[in-house]
C-alpha cells in the first residue's frame, strides 16, 4: 500500500475536522470566537499542524478491528488536542523554552507566556469536551475510552513522564529510567490512541491484547527515534530546532547507548509491533506501515 497517500488522505479529515472545532475570530459567531485572542493562539498551534499520527493511529486501529463511520473522529481530534496541548506547554520558558515548533514560532513567542499556558489548558479542557459530547456511541464504552485517555495524559503518564524527564536533565541515568520516561512522556497516549480505536470499532479481547503489544512497542520506538532525529535530523523538515537535548543533558536513548545501537533497538520494537499483528489478514496492513513510517521518518 502507499503510505504516504493514507497518511496524507487521514491527515486531511483529520485537519477538516479539527478545523470545525476551531472557531476562526472575525469568522462566524460572535459568542462562538470570544475571545478571539485565545482562539487565535489555540488555531496558531492545532490547525495544519504537525504529522497527526495520534488521530491517524485511532483511525487505523479502529478500521482493522472493524470499525464504520465517523464515530472515532471526535476522539481522534480529542487525542491530537491533548497532544498539541502538551507541545504548547513542553515549549513554554519554564520547559524547554523552544521557540520553533511545526516550522512557525511557538505558541508562546507569539502569542505571549500567559496565553501560551491559557491556550494548552483550553485545549486539553476542550479535548475532553469534544469526546464527551453524546453522540450514537454506547456512553460506558465512551466512559471506559475518556478514562484510559486521562490516566495516559496526566500523573500517570505524559505529564509523569514529564516530570521524571525534567528531573533527569545533566543527571546520569540508566536504562530503566529512561524507559520510564519514554513510556510514559510519549508512548502512554499513542498507546491509548491505538486502544481507543480498537474499543470503539468493537475489538475483542484477543486484537486488544496484540493491539496493545503494537501500541506499546510504537509508542516506545516513536520517541527513540525523535531522540535521534533531535541529534541528526534536519531542522527544516522537523520544523523544530535540533541538538537541544545534548545541550540540556537530556536523558535519551542516544545519549545512553549511542545512535547505532538506538537505531537497532528501534528497528527491534517496529518489527515486534508488526510481528504481533500478522495473524490478523489485511485490515491490519495500515497498522504495519504506520510502524515503518515511524522509523523511518525524517520529520
Ligand atoms: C503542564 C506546564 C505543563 C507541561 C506539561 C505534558 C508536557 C508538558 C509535555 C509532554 C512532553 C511531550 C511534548 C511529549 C511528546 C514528545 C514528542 C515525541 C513530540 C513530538 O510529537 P510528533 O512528532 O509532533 O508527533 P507533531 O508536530 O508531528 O504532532
Amino acid at each position: 500500500m502507499d503510505i504516504q497517500r493514507y497518511l496524507r488522505e487521514k491527515k486531511e479529515i483529520v485537519d477538516a475536522a479539527l478545523e470545525g472545532y476551531c472557531p476562526d475570530p472575525g469568522g462566524t459567531g460572535f459568542e462562538m470566537d470570544y475571545p478571539p485572542s485565545l482562539h487565535r493562539a489555540i488555531r496558531h498551534s492545532l490547525v495544519d499542524g504537525g504529522k497527526r499520527i495520534r488521530p491517524i493511529l485511532s483511525m487505523a486501529a479502529f478500521e482493522a478491528v472493524g470499525g464504520k463511520g465517523d464515530g472515532i473522529l471526535p476522539f481522534a481530534c480529542g487525542l491530537e488536542m491533548i497532544h498539541t496541548y502538551s507541545l504548547i506547554h513542553d515549549d513554554l520558558p519554564a520547559i524547554d523554552n523552544d521557540d520553533y515548533r511545526r516550522g512557525r514560532p511557538s505558541c508562546h513567542k507569539v502569542f505571549g507566556e500567559a496565553m501560551g499556558i491559557l491556550a494548552g489548558d483550553g485545549l486539553l479542557t476542550e479535548a475532553f469536551r469534544v469526546m464527551t459530547t453524546p453522540t450514537s456511541v454506547d456512553p460506558a464504552i465512551v466512559l471506559e475510552i475518556v478514562h484510559e485517555i486521562a490516566r495516559a495524559s496526566g500523573i500517570s503518564g505524559m505529564v509523569g513522564g514529564q516530570v521524571a524527564d525534567i528531573e533527569s536533565e545533566g543527571k546520569e541515568v540508566d536504562l530503566p529510567t529512561v524507559q520510564y520516561i519514554h513510556t510514559h512522556k510519549t508512548g502512554a497516549l499513542i498507546l491509548a490512541s491505538v486502544r481507543t480505536g480498537v474499543k470503539l470499532g468493537g475489538g475483542n479481547e484477543e486484537t486488544l491484547r496484540a493491539l496493545t503489544h503494537y501500541g506499546q512497542r510504537i509508542g516506545l520506538a516513536f520517541q527513540i527515534v525523535d531522540d535521534i532525529l533531535n541529534v541528526e535530523g534536519k531542522t527544516e523538515l522537523l520544523g523544530k530546532r535540533t541538538g537541544s537535548d545534548l545541550f540540556k543533558g537530556k536523558a535519551t536513548y542516544p545519549s545512553l547507548l549511542g545512535i547505532d545501537s538506538s537505531r537497532r533497538m528501534a528497528g527491534e520494537l517496529m518489527e515486534s509491533a508488526i510481528d504481533v499483528l500478522h495473524p490478523f489478514g489485511a485490515g491490519v496492513e495500515p497498522l504495519k506501515e504506520i510502524a515503518k513510517f515511524i522509523i523511518l521518518r525524517e520529520s
